[in-house]
This record gives structure tokens, C-alpha cells and sequence, in this order.
């Protein structure tokens, strides 16, 4: 049977680790060095055993030119809405991400993944109490590129696993929609097969209903 092709839409604020998820998931490796994107980079991997091929749509998620964003939307079998657990204000961010997808395509499947999983782990093995300043250390290549383009320093701070869990039960609620959720590490792999195939798998099931 020919494998049917999805185009599947990679979304979040920048320097969330969108690159580095399809990097990982399509190539198996990680850099630590951040370029951001510049408009969209097309992605494709099969998935044999789904007879789904993935066309990834790996979108810039820097603030300049947002609007131009929604040009790429359309026709998309789902989304893959990325947030930074090392910085709260892109997990404030989804709920806008999801809405402004969803004014193009109407409702489509999706998963959320809070990415960098590995500097969390790291920071709770750190005996630092003060996650601030370790997490500027690690991030340093995001610093620089706030600093340079935006003239602010990133807001770092986590939020708490629960309050995470309970802000997605109340959304899919609220949106009627149901999604899955995935703590992720581009950087060890952690949780990146399952979540890219999950969404394999929800953009396929679409077809059968
Ligand atoms: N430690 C760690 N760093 C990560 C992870 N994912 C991404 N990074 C780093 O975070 C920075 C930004 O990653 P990108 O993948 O370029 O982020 P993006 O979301 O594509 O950014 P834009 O293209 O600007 O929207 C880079 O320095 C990456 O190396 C992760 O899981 N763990
Ligand atoms: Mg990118």
C-alpha cells in the first residue's frame, strides 16, 4: 500500500528546541549551537509499520513576522506545539499557538512536549538552589540571541510538573480536544519516537473516522 503523506506542523516560541526535536527524530543527533530558523524547513521520514510519511514543517518561532506564520497552515493533518521547561513564558505561550492554529485548520490532532527535559534532570542533580543562574549557564547561546536581537534577557523560571498536568486537563476540556502530553530531551532522545509517533498516529486515525 502507498504510504499516505501528512504534513505535520512543528510550532512554539523560539529557541524551544523545534530544530533540535526534528534533528533528533530524523537524523539522531542533537547541537548545542542555536541558529534559528529562518522561515520553514521541510523535513520528510517514513513510518512503515503506520504507512504514514511525515512531511515535518519546522517553522521559525521568533516574534518577527508572526503573521506570516498562519500562511503555512493550511492543510496541515497536525501539529507538534513545543514550549522550553526551563522558561515559563513559552508555556504561557500554547494556549495561542493552539488557537491560532486551529483559526486555520479548524480542530486537528496535536501534542504538546515540554523540551529540555535533560536540563531539569540535570539542575535537580546540581545541589545549585537557585535555578536561575544554572539554567544561564546552559543556555547561554539563548542569551545571546535575546540580547543581540531582542535587547531582553529570556524569562527563566520552571513551572511545576502538576500545575503543567493540570493546565492540559483543563484545556482539553475547554477546547474539547483531546492531546497528548510529552516531557522531552532533544539533546538524550528522551520521549521523541514516542511523541513524533504519536502524532503519525492521530493524523492517520483521522482518515479512518
Ligand atoms: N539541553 C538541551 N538543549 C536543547 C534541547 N533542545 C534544544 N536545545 C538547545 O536550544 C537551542 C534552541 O534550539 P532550536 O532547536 O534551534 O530551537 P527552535 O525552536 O528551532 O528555535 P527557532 O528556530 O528560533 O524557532 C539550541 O542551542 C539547542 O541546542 C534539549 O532537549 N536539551
Ligand atoms: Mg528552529
Amino acid at each position: 500500500m502507498a504510504q499516505t503523506s501528512k504534513k505535520i506542523l512543528l510550532l512554539g516560541d523560539g529557541a524551544v528546541g523545534k530544530t533540535s526535536l526534528v534533528r533528533r527524530f530524523v537524523e539522531q543527533r542533537f547541537k548545542d549551537e542555536y541558529i534559528a530558523t529562518i522561515g520553514v524547513n521541510v523535513k520528510k521520514k517514513s513510518l512503515p509499520d503506520l504507512d504514514v510519511k511525515l512531511m515535518l514543517w519546522d517553522m521559525y518561532g521568533q516574534k518577527m513576522n508572526k503573521d506570516l506564520h498562519s500562511s503555512h497552515y493550511s492543510g496541515a493533518d497536525g501539529a507538534i506545539i513545543v514550549y522550553d521547561l526551563t522558561r515559563y513564558d513559552t508555556f504561557l505561550s500554547l494556549a495561542s499557538w493552539i488557537n491560532e492554529v486551529f483559526s486555520v485548520t479548524g480542530k486537528i490532532p496535536f501534542v504538546i512536549l515540554g523540551n529540555k527535559l535533560d536540563l531539569i534532570e540535570k539542575y535537580e542533580n546540581s545541589g545549585y538552589d537557585d535555578f536561575e543562574s544554572f539554567i544561564q549557564k546552559e543556555q547561554e547561546d539563548v542569551i545571546e540571541f535575546y540580547e543581540e536581537v531582542y535587547d531582553e534577557v529570556p524569562d527563566f523560571s520552571r513551572v511545576s510538573l502538576e500545575d503543567q498536568c493540570k493546565w492540559a486537563e483543563d484545556k482539553k476540556y475547554e477546547i474539547d480536544s483531546d492531546f497528548s502530553y510529552y516531557f522531552t530531551s532533544a539533546k538524550t532522545g528522551e520521549n521523541v519516537e514516542k511523541a513524533f509517533r504519536k502524532i503519525g498516529e492521530l493524523s492517520s486515525e483521522r482518515d479512518i473516522e
